[in-house]
């Protein structure tokens, strides 16, 4: 299937790579992330959240996981060995893991000796439940260690694929190596049961591919990189057939149908699969197997392209946690887990470390600022599990959930959303992300410092300082937002509604002077003898969009949905007299924006007068009033109290679905 864009691309190159060409022996990374510990973020919409990850989220997490479940009491349980029952579900050692990740993340940038004594205290904990061989899992040490590993399903794993995360974050954030030495036991021990001409595995919850492949980087042991390489390899032959699948008989539902090289379809449960595909591409990325990339990109088109919703959620069911039909991609019962997410922040980045082009960036920055960031509450002790696009009141934002995997989840990724921003090439510098900053880069031999100011997501204005040692050349490549470009095309799934002017390409100032850039892969490349304070000054339009659906996607016929900036907008209640489901949008309704406080947020709302529909109090007739209507950020919806929302509204009266 494929769409033309109503805004031809000026931008839309379909060029080389930044540099070089894939091989099979040789790495095709193309970009490489500057990691979130070399990067202080400033800025005024992410620090704000930071901070209230460091203090709140984190500290909600800890109670949660010590106090007022038994997570932590399972690995003391297992240490005084006394025969204890084991509390909760089976996988609930990886919240534990995943909480001690997103704290170690915090530590760096927001240092706490409180804090690192807990995480400390918890590894005491963590290393005593650990088992001579290695084995490492509260709930078969609890219930049976005879059974271990005789369920693929059973997250074993999982849970410590994302120990191994946790242990590699906290040895880089503290030096300590505690943690490091469990994980590596652990995996040493797995790796001496599973593998090439041992027992086969096919891991029930994808998880385990990804942390190998960090600890292949932390530790120099190539052995972890080929078990991920190998775990990759193991799916879609049958191999999990010997073994009872617990829940779920549908092997698509792991991903586990067709071997990954063969994979063209998205399906199933969608956190797995992000899990899956970000492990294939960090495992490609190593081994230069570029059948893997090719496979990913398949994969990548049916997600973005017949399976996201608007906001950059995936997962349109509860029932299997994950993906349906194409174009199923219904509003209200939206499952859009906040895992999910946070795994196409994940994919989607290394979609753009392999390949170089920023339309991968321009897809996690719809799912960063809306589909994840929405799991998160203002306060930041309350969250999202499921992100729906449509809400008749009867959603709420929860303190934890008995399968609590989404809290840390976002909190982990806040904690390190200095890792999406900036990026190296070969000869340069990319700037992928617009958020406030201040990093050091080596380029062209010399040491950069790089001071980005911006106003995203409220205005388009930015200052990127460039401050070489010494006079040096070299790129800055800087991503045009898909919002702006258009991209990505063919086939999206949302373009701009028919007349609607195309937003204005930037134009890029070096002091002072405009400058004549070329665009490759999407990004504006900037080639420049760089000397010490150098700034670059751009614009970037930020028009009100009205999006449209492709036609398949028949939840969302005769509606548009509103997007600015990287941020998609919806209509509640609590700003619209108690309704979000009587409006109507005509085609050439005009939007204003205007400043707004939801809590302590400063948000940009956006306003305009459009008929709403009323109800007779007998309901006997109906009829349409001019009114003013507010949409606010998606993200902040759900933050003062149960209410209506909407995020895709009608455009005609007859697809108005009121609530009465
Ligand atoms: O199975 C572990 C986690 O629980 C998954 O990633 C989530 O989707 C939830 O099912
Ligand atoms: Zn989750």
């Amino acid at each position: 299937m494929s769409t033309s864009s109503p805004w031809p691309m000026h931008m839309l190159l379909t060029g080389s790579l930044l540099f070089g060409t894939a091989s099979a022996q040789t790495p095709p990374r193309r970009l490489q992330p500057v990691s979130f510990s070399k990067v202080e973020i400033t800025d005024d919409f992410w620090k704000p959240k930071m901070d209230k990850v460091a203090t709140v989220t984190l500290e909600a997490c800890i109670q949660q996981t010590e106090m007022k479940t038994g997570r932590i009491r399972n690995f003391e349980k297992v240490a005084r060995g006394k025969g204890e029952k084991h509390e909760g579900i089976f996988y609930d050692d990886s919240d534990v893991f995943k909480a001690l990740e997103a704290m170690a993340y915090s530590l760096k940038t927001h240092p706490s000796e409180g804090m690192e004594q807990k995480c400390d205290e918890w590894i005491e904990k963590i290393a005593a439940a650990q088992q001579p061989d290695g084995y490492l899992n509260t709930y078969y040490t609890l219930t049976g260690l005879g059974q271990r590993y005789s369920d693929m399903s059973m997250h074993e794993d999982y849970n410590n694929g994302h120990l191994i995360e946790a242990a590699v974050a906290y040895y880089n954030a503290t030096g300590k190596q505690k943690l490091l030495d469990v994980a590596i036991r652990w995996a040493d021990h797995f790796d001496s049961i599973f593998g090439p001409g041992k027992r086969h595995w096919v891991t029930g919850h994808q998880e385990l591919e990804l942390a190998l492949v960090k600890l292949y980087k932390a530790t120099d042991e190539r052995r972890y990189l080929r078990l991920a390489d190998w775990l990759l390899s193991e799916r879609g032959h049958g191999y999990a057939n010997g073994y009872t699948w617990r829940d779920w008989k549908d092997t698509a539902y792991a991903q586990d149908a067709v071997p990954v090289k063969d994979q063209r379809e998205i399906t199933g449960h969608a956190v797995r699969a992000m899990y899956l595909y970000t492990g294939t591409a960090d495992v490609a990325a190593e081994t230069g197997d570029t059948d893997y990339l090719k496979a990913m990109r398949r994969v990548w088109e049916d997600v973005v392209f017949r399976n996201m919703y608007v906001t950059g959620g995936i997962g349109s069911a509860g029932s299997n946690e994950g993906f349906t039909n194409d174009f199923d991609l219904p509003n209200e019962q939206a499952y859009c887990e906040t895992c999910a997410s946070v795994g196409m922040v994940f994919w989607n980045q290394r979609m753009n470390g392999l390949t170089g082009h920023a339309e991968y960036i321009d897809i996690l920055e719809r799912s960063l600022y809306n589909g994840a960031l929405d799991g998160l509450s203002l306060s930041g002790d309350r969250f999202f599990y499921g992100n729906p696009l449509a809400s008749r009141g009867q959603h709420q934002r929860r303190e934890w959930f008995g399968t609590a995997c989404c809290p840390s989840n976002i909190a982990r990724l806040v904690a390190s959303l200095g890792d999406y921003i900036y990026a190296q090439t070969r000869d340069g510098i990319v700037l992928n992300l617009f958020v406030g900053s201040r990093t050091q880069i080596s380029a062209g031999g010399e040491n950069v410092d790089l001071q980005l100011q911006s106003g995203l997501p409220w205005n388009g204005h930015h200052t990127l300082t460039v401050s070489p040692n010494r006079k040096t050349r070299f790129n800055i490549y800087i991503r045009i937002p898909g919002w702006l470009s258009g991209r990505p095309v063919p086939g999206d799934l949302y373009l701009p509604a028919a007349g609607q002017p195309r937003p204005p390409a930037p134009v890029f100032r070096i002091n002072g002077e405009a400058l004549a850039y070329t665009v490759h892969n999407g990004y504006a490349v900037i080639e420049h003898v760089w000397q010490p304070g150098d700034r670059i000054e751009w614009e970037f339009s930020l028009p009100v969009i009205r999006l449209t659906a492709q036609s398949n996607v028949k939840s969302n016929t005769s509606r548009i949905a509103l997007q600015r900036g990287p941020l998609v907008y919806c209509v509640e209640g609590t700003d619209n007299e108690g309704q979000a489901w009587n409006v109507i949008i005509p085609p050439h309704a005009e939007f204003d924006t205007t400043s707004l406080l939801i809590l302590d947020e400063p948000v940009v709302a956006l306003t305009a007068t459009v008929p709403v529909l009323t109800i007779a109090p007998d309901r006997a007739s109906a009829q349409t009033e001019a009114r003013k209507l507010t949409a606010i950020p998606y993200y902040t919806w759900a933050n003062r109290g149960k209410t209506e929302m909407q995020v895709w509204l009608p455009t005609a009266i007859h697809d108005v679905k009121i609530n009465y």
